[in-house]
């Protein structure tokens, strides 16, 4: 690699399922993305087990470890702290990496409520330091050709905004709640169930491709009422929402449908959205993700119907950077390119987005759901997008 490249040293904290996608993003960057002016490089990784994070450099390449996060962040050969931990740490462990002048990404959602998401952005303006949160569906090359479309107003009016989030993985009722195996199920620990986790992912699309969302009217369930806590051995309440239904307005005049749960049995992890306007309609999904289906009303009645654009030419969003037209990519280079459009904000100075402030939108988005799902009446979100 080239040794006049500026290098930009990274610490991960964490080192699950997140960091392995983090992880694997920096690495490839470097291949896919030459032209970049700066390299990232793994230089330290942290996690509370020791064994778990010496495995995890020594697959990853990480040049360190650490076991305690605030030892990584007062290190003086890290320039950017990237956030991989469950979620009740993403506010602190930010906010301390912001006071010490590092530069902050996070994995989504931005915190567990809107009082820990908003120390966030006021650390991270404080600071001045570059942020961003990997909410990563945005850099998939199909969704990326779904937001040209839509900025370029071939659909027209937009009326109606759809999506799901559909999984399965719940419905034992044996699996626990907590410990590193099922935070996720731990509302102490993740601020909330789908909504956090899924519905997060629905709203930032839905609110890059159209827009904000200004008030929402929202139903939950949480189907199994209480599961063995893995701290303490002991059968708990379920705080989080197993399943949530949602619908919205738009800034924009349109109606918003969104579905989430973990109870959808037969799905592992199906994200879909469609949008329809006055001329035209598209429909995207994360088990084609290489397709972006599209209906336009103008073409002749006799040949007119849903086309199926393979998302893999040259000129399509990304996928210079890859291999041939007709050859697809998969989920984790969602990872790659967020990693490259951050590097690539350093050079411009442009935040890469969704950054903290906007990111903190969907977390008032999210706010609202579960407040309108408990008051059981519709609630404004004051997102300030238009
Ligand atoms: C949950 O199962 C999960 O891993 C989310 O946490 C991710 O954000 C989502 O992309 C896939 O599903």
């Amino acid at each position: 690699m080239s040794d006049n490249k500026k290098k930009l040293r990274i610490g991960l904290i964490g080192c699950g399922f997140m960091g392995r996608t983090h992880a694997n993003g920096y690495n490839r960057v470097p291949n896919f993305f030459p032209e970049l002016q700066y390299q990232p490089v793994l230089q330290a990784v942290c996690s509370r087990r020791e064994e778990k994070v010496k495995a995890f450099a020594n697959q990853w390449g990480v040049a360190s470890y650490e076991t305690d996060w605030r030892q990584l962040i007062a290190r003086d050969d890290i320039d950017a702290v990237d956030i991989c931990t469950p979620n009740h740490l993403h506010a602190e462990i930010a906010v301390a990496a912001a006071e010490a002048g590092k530069m902050v990404l996070t994995e989504k959602p931005l915190a567990r409520n809107l009082e820990e998401a908003k120390s966030m952005v006021d650390a991270v303006s404080k600071a001045g330091v570059p942020n961003t949160v990997w909410y990563n569906y945005r850099r998939l090359p199909a969704v990326t050709l779904a937001k040209k479309i839509v900025a370029s107003g071939k659909l027209g009016k937009i009326f109606h905004y759809r999506a799901n989030f559909l999984q399965d993985w719940t419905i034992n009722a044996d699996l626990p709640q907590g410990g590193d195996a099922a935070w996720r199920m731990d509302v102490d620990v993740a601020g909330s169930g789908v909504t956090g986790d899924l519905l997060a992912h629905c709203i930032d699309t839905a609110m890059w491709l159209n827009g904000g969302i200004t008030e929402v009217s929202a139903v939950t369930e949480t189907f199994v009422k209480q599961r063995v806590h893995l701290d303490t051995g002991k059968l708990q309440e379920v705080g989080i929402d197993d399943a949530c239904i949602f619908h919205c307005r738009f800034a924009n005049g349109s109606l918003g449908l969104f579905e989430s749960t973990r109870y959808a049995r037969g799905h592992k992890a199906l994200y879909t959205f469609e949008i329809n306007g006055e001329h035209a309609s598209i429909r995207w999904d994360l088990h084609d993700l290489n397709r972006l289906e599209y209906f336009d009303n103008a073409v002749d009645s006799d040949v007119k119907g849903w086309s199926s654009i393979h998302v893999t030419n040259g000129d399509h969003p990304y996928m210079e950077k890859w291999w041939v037209p007709g050859l697809g990519i998969g989920y984790e280079h969602s990872f790659v390119h967020q990693v490259a459009d951050f590097l690539k904000s350093l050079e411009t100075g442009e935040p890469c987005q969704p950054d903290f402030k906007n990111a903190y939108e969907t977390q008032k988005v999210c706010e609202a759901v579960i407040e309108s799902a408990k008051s059981r009446s519709w609630k404004g979100t004051e997102v300030e997008i238009g």
